[in-house]
């Protein structure tokens, strides 16, 4: 079984001014597809290609790094993309705004943090909110395409909300400008998905 690039549920201009149409559309049709293409090669014949991509995370250290970057890349994307839509932003509500007022004091108080997490992920990678072991709400940054689902990084768990810190995923409009590419990225998040990935996370 092969991996595929997923469709996105929106046009590549559906997240501007935000997110520009032409980095959207090199991010998901160039970067995302590589990602996929190299999982595939590096998985071919190996018992790895009858695994879903959250198996294969989960148990990254059996494999060698071309399944952690692309495998990675591969589930960072796919997720990525779900977490944002047209007129999106505002706030969290229901059991979701509960959890991160437990976690954090304020809505505030968790993009303050998640966008220091991403501001101080030095060079490429993502930052990640996760429904911890224990059920709570964390923070954290990872490196290149690892991911929370890992069993080799430090903060684990189910990844509910993530950003790409990639200079690939904001240099043609925002150049060496990431903190403003962070804010900006708030007006997009689609907090329905957000909140239904806890509301699985969570029980
Ligand atoms: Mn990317």
């Amino acid at each position: 079984m092969s991996f595929e690039l997923p469709k996105l549920s929106y046009a590549y201009d559906a997240l501007e001014p935000h997110i520009d149409a032409r980095t959207m559309e090199i991010h998901h049709t160039k970067h995302h597809q590589a990602y996929v293409t190299n999982l595939n090669n590096a998985i071919a014949g190996t018992d790895a290609d009858k695994l879903s991509i959250e198996e294969i995370c989960k148990n990254i250290s059996k494999y060698p790094m071309p399944v952690r970057n692309n495998g990675g890349g591969h589930y960072n994307h796919s997720l990525f993309w779900t977490l944002m839509k047209k007129g999106g932003g505002g706030t969290p509500s229901g059991a979701l705004a509960d959890a991160i007022n437990t976690a954090f004091g304020t809505f505030d108080e968790l993009k303050t943090k998640f966008n220091a997490a991403g501001a101080t992920r030095f060079g490429s990678g993502w930052a990640w909110l996760t429904v911890g072991s224990d059920k709570k709400l964390v923070i954290s940054s990872t490196p290149n395409q690892d991911n929370p689902l890992m069993d080799i990084v430090d903060v684990k768990g189910a990844p509910i909300l993530a950003l790409d810190v990639w200079e690939h995923a904001y240099y043609l409009n925002y150049q060496n400008r990431r903190p403003d590419y962070m804010t900006a990225w708030w007006n997009v998040v689609n907090w329905e998905e957000v909140a239904r990935l806890y509301s699985i996370a969570s029980k």
